[in-house]
């Protein structure tokens, strides 16, 4: 029987500044992810796009929870359709979006496993809280979140907390933190493979010890991908670039290897923004990663 995909868009752009990143559904449908996906003999249906709810809470949020509500809703909204994807035994593919989008998919992904495990593949950690964050950015908010961290309207969707335990996540591509994720990732123990260890050891040992290290104490894996995690030479189209990050041949080999090892149970790819980009590479090249997740191969 072939297996069943489906994918959801979440065009929003509500979590950061910079405008754009809520065309980054369109632009990955635009590089043909669908038929990519349905020649490696997916059967994927296209739940298109959830809907947006433009909320004014600028008077009754703080600066430093940025657009809070409709956040919020947004990810109830995601969460549920994750829910869904998965109780009819398809594997939900999310499409961004800015990262905040993360906390709905995985309050959805969450339900369903006592032990999820989290791969965040990103140049940044995405750790901060309304009282560490330096931008009032809730994308640079996610992962706290769904560790129940936070404001609680964050923290709380989908009515339960944590929705993942710290010693099940890893995060790969770190190269920009900020002292409160600093602080975290310590207190915590979260495991990080930043640029320093990826150059040392190179992809293919960090790949093999993520793999190992989730295959034994999880249940299921979801992949958060932000396409800033890639230099940005590579993927150019993202809000925050950062100089000397992960590139295309190294994510191609990573995604290879989660095709191999089986682990993944859902993902996502955000942060692609096509007004940033150079005639949307960053949307063909999330596609290019796509296919290789989900098990292309040249020979
Ligand atoms: N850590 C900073 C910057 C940032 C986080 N995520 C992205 N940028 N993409 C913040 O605003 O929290
Ligand atoms: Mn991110
Ligand atoms: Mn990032």
């Amino acid at each position: 029987m072939r297996k069943r995909l489906s994918i959801v868009g979440v065009p929003m752009d509500l979590g950061q500044m910079r405008r754009g990143v809520d065309m980054g559904p369109s632009a990955m449908r635009y590089a043909d992810a669908v038929k990519r996906l349905e020649r490696l003999g997916y059967n994927v249906e296209d739940l298109g796009d959830i809907d947006i709810d433009l909320i004014d809470d600028d008077k009754n949020v703080p600066p430093s929870l940025r657009n809070l509500k409709a956040i919020t809703k947004a990810a109830l909204k995601l969460a549920d359709c994750v829910d869904s994807i998965i109780k009819k035994d398809s594997f939900p593919l999310v499409l961004g979006g800015d990262h905040s989008i993360a906390i709905g998919s995985l309050a959805g992904v969450a339900k369903h496993f006592r032990n999820l495990g989290v791969i965040w593949y990103d140049a940044h950690g995405d750790l901060n809280t309304d009282e560490t964050s330096p931008s009032g950015n809730i994308h640079g908010m996610p992962l706290a979140a769904s560790l129940g961290f936070g404001h609680s309207e964050l923290t709380g969707v989908g009515g339960f907390h944590p929705k993942v335990k710290p010693e099940n996540i890893v995060i790969i591509g770190a190269r920009e933190l900020d002292q409160g994720e600093r602080d975290l990732i310590k207190e915590q123990c979260i495991k990080v493979y930043t640029m320093h260890e990826i150059d040392r050891l190179g992809m293919t040992r960090v790949m093999e010890e993520t793999i190992d290290y989730l295959k034994h104490r999880t249940d299921g894996v979801h992949l958060s991908l932000d396409l800033d995690g890639l230099d940005p030479h590579d993927a150019p189209g993202v809000g925050t670039p950062v100089l000397g990050g992960i590139s295309y041949r190294e994510s191609h080999l990573a995604m290879e290897m989660l095709a191999e090892s089986e682990i993944i149970t859902s993902a996502e790819f955000v942060e692609v923004n096509p007004i940033l980009d150079e005639k949307n590479k960053t949307a063909e090249v999330a596609v290019a990663l796509m296919g290789s997740l989900f098990g292309e191969k040249l020979l």
